[in-house]
């Protein structure tokens, strides 16, 4: 009897959909034959997508609540022009003959190509590369006796947007590049819109935004050449953040394996900078907000990293669709650090205001506040995620900001931003963008104005339009800044002095991490400023690891063949704080994937109960075959098959297993049956096989084989002992022990970390 599994039917559809597109072409097993000809009546969209639903399309004006977006955008079943006009043909200019010259008076030619010549807008200036989804966000109500905010409320269901992105690179740019990751959330509340703009990484770069400009021009490719894109290897990157070493912090966490997820569903978020949140008497209390994956926290490792660039480059983007698409809704929890607001806004000396600097989780927990579930793909990347306008100052009743310097300027740019961007002041009115609460603005005009605005005065107090609009009282849910006291102050440029400790927490995180998460750090470092040709740069940020950690820096500095510096300054004393460290948990392991090397001439029985007992599992299985199609539809199958020896690289998969043909395979003379698709019968060893199979190994993935798998792991190389190399003769017992593993993610004791001297 099959076990039960909530997400299994939709998972089953995404993996026989995934690549199989086989199954879908008529007279293939399983697949209702959808016409693929050019149709030749007026008839649906092929495969509509139910889960597929824009946000709910609420105008300024509240009049057209029952317009869908698709209807707003696609109305009718003839070409029109913009105005409407019924088309006869797209496909022929207007010409004075068939081979005469074509003519200025072609309407449809010259507005065509009006259109397209400006179908792009500028990318952001940073986060040009992003991902985004719907969902849904429900509070707990844990927060309500700090906030008044109505969508912390117990219960409340919230609709939600979240763009995930890269920091760096051009829109075009690779998912897997070593970067910050954005995750930008929009709460569209009934008090107005709420936006979460946080990062992966729990500090920023710099203390002020007034840096903003210098550190990204630093971090973005060089002005002349426009190289190296999306990524932080190069020499201007590494001048600045030697040079301003409240960046050290940072570029630590970038040098560490946050610096390359494995899934935006397997990412924290954090809001950086604290908060403030106010109750219904007005009291208040700092707060930072975190955000964490129920999937577990999990990387890739760096060459894995880099492989995707060039075999996936849209790799996260197509893992968050998938896993939408497939009903494996990612989740996170968020929850709040709850600190006391005292007029120092410290905590355990602590500067709250400094945004290179985190509150360890053990000196204040982080409490879980509400489950967020993305759980619909965006209909049109342009219209949603491209167009989708963020700004940490959409704020609703019961949340407020700091005097983080940095926030300040945030609070500028965001809004500046749209200008450029989207062309003008009235992107709020962009379908994305819109509340979902009633607008009454006396905002008018302006590029791009949708609403059709009534009344003749837009000013207060008036007393044409009824006095109208009427202010709302904090008891109405009127948005009432909390009276936070300014200290008597000089006006100075000069940052406080708490701000100057900029080793201290890199110390504390570096100590925090376990011996396999600091290999890595020291891999990372020796890589990037291996990039950079400046010996000067080098040698000055070797000055700054010394700071940090003696066998930090002695280990970069050996990998670049440069002398070791000594720290300037004696090394801070910290507590480290385990909760920082990704390794050494037990995550779950739904929504993984695991592929499964099979080919026709197997034992496909076991092929298949084992595919059946990964998706029992909640996780995805795809299996993967010399050619596409269907294993064994003449015998013991059929297996359809998602991947081919041709389409799959190791770094799609998070375990790989390796089907045996048991001994019943062998003819009389005990030799092999020849007709398997790598010329021996048996586990595949075909060299793209043992590719995938040394990749997987030394990424340090869970592997497992059965029956006479062992001859192909020995052929790629591996020694079926070695930690994480699961052998035996039943393909099932195999899997239970590799989905063990990868409970753990990776099997880091498959190499053993030096033992770092005290
Ligand atoms: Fe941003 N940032 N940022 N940033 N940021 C933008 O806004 C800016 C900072 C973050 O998916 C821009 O609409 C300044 C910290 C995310 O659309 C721009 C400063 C954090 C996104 C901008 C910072 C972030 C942005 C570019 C220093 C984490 C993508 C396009 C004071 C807490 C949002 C846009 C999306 C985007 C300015 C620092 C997160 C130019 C001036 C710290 C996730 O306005």
């Amino acid at each position: 009897m099959e076990k039960s599994n909530p997400v299994k039917g939709v998972i089953d559809k995404i993996t026989d959909k995934l690549s199989d597109h086989s199954a879908e072409i008529p007279g293939r097993p399983g697949s209702e034959p959808p016409s693929v000809d050019e149709p030749t009546e007026p008839r649906g969209p092929l495969r509509p997508k139910p889960d597929q639903r824009g946000p709910d399309p609420y105008s300024p004006t509240g009049q057209e609540e029952d317009v869908t977006p698709e209807e707003r955008a696609q109305g009718g079943d003839r070409l029109t022009t913009a105005q409407g006009l019924r088309l006869a043909d797209t496909d022929h200019s207007l010409k004075a003959g068939p081979r005469g010259p074509v003519l200025l008076q072609d309407h449809h030619l010259r507005e065509k190509v009006m259109h397209f010549d400006h179908e792009r807008i500028p990318e952001r200036v940073v986060h040009a590369r992003g991902a985004a989804a719907h969902g849904v966000f429900r509070s707990y109500g844990t927060a309500a006796s700090v906030t008044r905010a109505a969508f912390l409320a117990k219960g409340v269901e919230t609709p939600v947007f979240v763009r995930f992105s890269t920091v760096l690179g051009s829109r075009g740019s690779a998912d897997t590049v070593r970067d910050t990751r954005g995750f930008a959330t929009k709460f569209y509340t009934d008090e107005g819109v709420f936006d979460l703009v946080g990062n992966n990484i729990p500090v920023f770069f710099i203390q002020d935004a007034i840096k903003f400009p210098d550190v990204i021009h630093a971090a973005k490719p060089h002005p002349d050449r426009e190289i190296p894109q999306a990524q932080s290897a190069h020499d201007t990157f590494w001048d600045f953040v030697s040079l301003h070493t409240e960046a050290t912090h940072h570029t630590l966490w970038n040098m560490s394996d946050r610096g390359i997820p494995r899934s935006y569903r397997t990412m924290e978020g954090f809001g950086v900078h604290t908060f403030r949140l106010v109750d219904a008497e007005g009291a208040t209390t700092l707060v930072k907000f975190h955000w964490k994956p129920k999937a577990g926290v999990h990387s890739l490792v760096w060459e894995e990293a880099q492989l995707i660039g060039g075999a996936d480059p849209d790799f996260h983007r197509r893992d968050l669709a998938d896993a939408i698409e497939a009903g494996a809704h990612p989740q996170w929890e968020l929850g709040i650090q709850v600190l006391p607001d005292t007029p120092e806004q410290t905590f355990e000396g602590i500067d709250l205001l400094d945004p290179t600097k985190i509150v360890p989780e053990e000196l204040a927990p982080v409490q879980p506040i509400g489950l967020l579930t993305l759980n619909a793909n965006p209909v049109n990347y342009f219209a949603e995620t491209e167009q989708v306008a963020f700004h940490v100052g959409h704020l609703v009743p019961g949340i407020d900001v700091t005097d983080d310097p940095l926030l300040a300027g945030r609070l500028f740019s965001y809004l500046d931003t749209q200008i450029t961007r989207l062309g003008g002041p009235n992107f709020g009115q962009i379908p994305i963008n819109r509340t979902h609460a009633p607008v009454n603005d006396m905002l008018r005009d302006g590029f791009h104005q949708d609403a059709v605005h009534a009344g003749v005065a837009p000013y207060k107090p008036n007393s044409l339009d009824g006095g109208c609009p009427f202010f709302a009282g904090a008891h109405e849910g009127g948005y009432v800044e909390t009276p936070v006291r300014v200290a008597a102050a000089r006006k100075v440029r000069e940052a406080p002095a708490s701000f100057a400790d900029h080793f201290s927490q890199p110390r504390l995180f570096w100590l925090s991490l376990s011996p396999v998460e600091r290999e890595h750090v020291i891999a990372a470092y020796t890589f990037e400023l291996g990039k950079v040709y400046e010996q000067a740069i080098k040698e000055r940020n070797l000055r700054v690891l010394a700071e940090i950690d003696p066998y930090l820096c002695e280990q970069v500095a050996q990998g670049l063949g440069l002398p070791v510096p000594k720290p300037v300054n004696s090394l801070p004393a910290v507590d480290p704080s385990p909760a920082l460290s990704q390794v050494g948990r037990t995550w779950p392991t739904t929504g993984r994937i695991i592929g499964i090397v099979a080919d026709g001439h197997g034992d496909l029985a076991t092929v298949e109960a084992v595919r059946r007992a990964v998706l029992d599992g909640g996780m995805v299985p795809l299996v993967i075959a010399p050619a596409g199609g269907v294993l064994g539809a003449d015998g013991d199958g059929p297996v359809t098959v998602q991947r081919t020896f041709v389409t799959a690289r190791s770094v799609e998969f998070d375990a790989l297993l390796l089907a045996g043909t048991p001994a019943r395979g062998k003819d009389a003379d005990g030799a092999r049956d020849a007709k398997a698709g790598n010329g021996t019968a048996g586990a595949p060893t075909d060299p793209r096989v043992l590719l995938m199979l040394g990749e997987a190994f030394r990424h340090a993935k869970p592997i497992g084989g059965w029956a006479d798998a062992v001859q192909a792991l020995t052929a790629a190389g591996i020694d079926p002992a070695a930690p994480g190399v699961v052998v035996g003769d039943g393909g099932e017992a195999v899997l239970a022990e590799v989905v063990r593993l990868l409970g753990g993610h990776r099997v880091w004791e498959r190499f053993p970390v030096p033992v770092e001297p005290v």
